[in-house]
């Protein structure tokens, strides 16, 4: 009894499972697709329409003044930019590029302490303990310390295996120098191990095995723009020698990064930029992202420059009103100088880093870690400081201590 009842039960049971798999068979093969499909063209409409699924995106089609506010999400990124605070109060440049397994690096500021907080970052994306291209753009501790470290200290050369090694062609550091010996004796010992180097001179010639363009992965490219402090000397410092690249993505995207390249650099790349690429039409052309130009300075971002690139999001690099190069509030960064020449083109600028208290010490997070990345057919910006994930000009510190340009008072 029990037992025919137990297979009557089994038997009805089966029957109702039945019309439950016929039912779901349908939701997954007729819904299902028509709301994946209904998910892909909601991407595409404007920002105003995605605000209800709390997250706003800024994507190539749309004319909207809006800024994204989305978790980064590493699963859906096919490329992302990275700009990293370095763990201390000093201002300085690292930026991560990631696409599938294929990192760039560019920089690692502030100074040699940096290197463990750079490594806890980048250790969530290197995961294959490569980094594939490794861009040193001039020798000034802000921007090359992590490879410059004493001989006990591990450098970013000891942490990672770089395959590609790009840096700049010129400096004016003295061989007795203690943070250029260290550089030098860390890059010959990456070189030892199987590292490419080149100078951003030989890739700007095609020269002895270097290229002016890489394809680094399969929907991108990295071209080395050029720079005449490649071929000579500035003595006037060493920013003008800053190794300068165009990242391109899916022949769409592109990222501009000048290191700390100054005014009569800017204006020599860009025109030689628009020289080198007669197919572009400059009236239109437009950069998405450009990293800050030199933290932000008042000597970089000129005019001229930004009038060919066109930048459509901003990143600096810096802890933002920091004395440590200047008493005067208006130079420090981000000056206000930079401020009123990017406002001509764009509101989304985002900073890195806030000085609290200088003299003890004490910064925290302005935006954070910022990462500019593209995914679902979007570009987005998303901030580690989820307390701060708006551009500068909403911020309390830049009304407290900036005056807000004309094209941003709308
Ligand atoms: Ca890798
Ligand atoms: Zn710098």
């Amino acid at each position: 009894m029990a037992r025919r009842n137990k297979k009557k039960f089994s038997a009805g049971l089966t029957a109702v499972l039945s019309v439950f798999a016929v039912i779901i068979g349908l939701v997954a093969g007729l819904v299902l697709p028509l709301y994946v499909a209904e998910a892909k063209f909601t991407e595409n409409l404007t920002t105003d329409i995605l605000e209800v699924h709390t997250e706003t995106f800024y994507s190539k089609s749309s004319e909207s003044e809006e800024v994204s506010t989305a978790a980064f999400d590493k699963t859906q990124a096919e490329i992302s930019v990275h700009f990293l605070e370095l763990g201390n109060k000093y201002t300085g440049d690292c930026t991560l590029i990631k696409t599938g397994d294929t990192e760039i690096l560019i920089d690692c500021g502030s100074k040699s302490n940096s290197v463990p907080t750079v490594k806890a970052y980048l250790d969530e994306y290197v995961t294959d303990g490569k980094i594939e291209y490794v861009i040193v753009t001039h020798a000034h501790q802000d921007h090359y310390a992590g490879f410059a470290t004493p001989e006990k200290v591990d450098s970013i050369f000891d942490l990672y295996e770089c395959k590609t090694i790009i840096d700049f062609a010129q400096t004016n550091q003295k061989e007795s120098s203690t943070m250029y010996k260290n550089y030098k004796r860390e890059l010959a010992a990456e070189v030892e191990k199987g590292a490419k180097h080149y100078t951003a001179a030989e890739c700007y010639n095609n020269e002895n095995g270097a290229k002016r363009v890489y394809d680094v992965a399969e929907k991108t490219k990295m071209e080395i723009l050029y720079n005449k402090y490649y071929f000579e000397k500035d003595g006037s410092g060493e920013n003008n020698h800053s190794v300068s690249c165009m990242i391109t993505f899916d022949d769409e995207y592109n990222f501009l990064f000048t290191g700390d390249l100054e005014e009569k650099g800017e204006l020599i790349l860009a025109e030689r930029y628009k020289t080198d690429h007669p197919e572009k039409d400059f009236s239109s052309f437009k950069v998405d992202l450009y990293k800050a130009g030199h933290h932000g300075s008042k000597t970089s971002s000129s005019a001229a420059f930004l009038e060919t690139f066109k930048p459509e999001i901003c990143c600096v690099c810096c802890c933002a009103g920091s004395p440590e190069y200047t008493k005067t509030n208006e130079n420090q960064f981000p000056t206000q100088k930079f401020i009123d020449n990017i406002s001509v083109w764009t509101n989304r600028v985002y900073v890195t880093t806030l000085c609290v208290d200088y003299d003890n010490d004490e910064f925290v997070s302005f935006n954070g870690n910022i990462v500019v990345w593209i995914g679902g057919g979007a570009l987005t910006v998303s901030c580690s400081n989820e307390n701060n994930s708006e551009p500068l000009y909403k911020s309390e510190w830049f009304k407290a201590n900036r005056k807000i340009p004309d094209s941003w008072n709308t």
